[in-house]
């Protein structure tokens, strides 16, 4: 793997995007309330000023009310400092994602390589791990997105792996995070995959299984607040953490991970 240990924390850069008000309409599995668009900007307005505060350069691109899941930036794309890869996210209502991402990605990236038609991946299943990239099949990324997918990570020197999503899981991250240093977050059930090899695994406490979305942007590990047990676990484990209120991506299964697209620029 190009680049070393790092990879998958070490950031110069982070895109996002509004929430808009058809929020309330985005994709769920069960029905906890529909977001409020208002409300929702200003958690993301915390979550962008979090990002900026662990050094990161944000692009902020403006709400899409015709795609009410657009503010999950994660899922369209997959970034690397060699350039950025255009996904095809598996929900119909959100295939149309990708081709509005795609000049923020230009505009920060020489190079953007788009996933053959015919499969679908999102980026909510691609896993980072620094000597490793997972990515999991679920009901959005299929085989032969997947495999596509994989091809192109392999020409740009990254080695990968395809596993399968355990039943139930919306996206291979909803259940686990990469916490750097070869450690990760994740559920029991995760845990007990066999995904993470020899890697430490710190176990999100049972009935906290939401909070184990975390981001880690450089010497900090942002994680959702009220999930008092995973937070305690993952600062036991020696990170310094700092909460972010999540209630409104909540509603409509979103986590910290998908409300942005990270990378590393070496130019700045
Ligand atoms: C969806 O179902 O696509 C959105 N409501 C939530 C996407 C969450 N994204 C992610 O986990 N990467």
């Amino acid at each position: 793997m190009p680049h070393g240990p790092g990879l998958s924390f070490r950031f110069t850069h982070a895109i996002t995007r509004l929430p808009s008000d058809s929020v309330a309409n985005g994709l769920r599995a069960l029905d906890a309330g529909d977001p409020i668009g208002a409300k929702f900007r200003e958690e993301h307005a915390l979550y962008v000023s979090a990002l900026q505060e662990a050094g990161l350069t944000v692009d902020v691109l403006p709400p899409l009310e015709q795609y009410p899941d657009s503010c999950f930036v994660e899922d369209p794309a997959f970034c690397l400092p060699e350039g950025a890869i255009l996904l095809r996210p598996g929900a119909e209502t959100r295939a149309g994602e990708a081709v509005h991402i795609r000049p923020a990605l230009a505009a920060r990236f020489d190079k953007v390589i788009e996933l053959p038609e015919g499969g679908h991946v999102d980026g909510g299943d691609v896993l980072m791990l620094d000597d490793t990239i997972l990515i999991g099949l679920s009901a959005r990324t299929d085989q032969k997105g997947a495999r596509a997918f994989r091809d192109i990570l392999s020409e740009l020197g990254y080695s990968a792996e395809i596993c399968e999503t355990p039943e139930g899981v919306l996206h291979f991250k909803t259940a686990c995070s990469t916490l750097g240093d070869s450690v990760v977050l994740a559920t029991g059930v995760m845990a007990g995959s066999g995904f993470f090899g020899d890697r430490k695994v710190v176990i999100v406490p049972d009935g906290e299984e939401y909070a184990a979305n975390v981001i880690r942007i450089n010497d900090v590990v942002l994680v959702p607040e009220a999930y008092p047990k995973t937070r305690a676990a993952i600062e036991a484990a020696g990170f310094s953490t700092i909460a972010l209120p999540t209630h409104e991506a909540r509603k409509v299964d979103g986590g910290l991970s998908c409300l942005s697209l990270r990378f590393a620029l070496s130019d700045e």
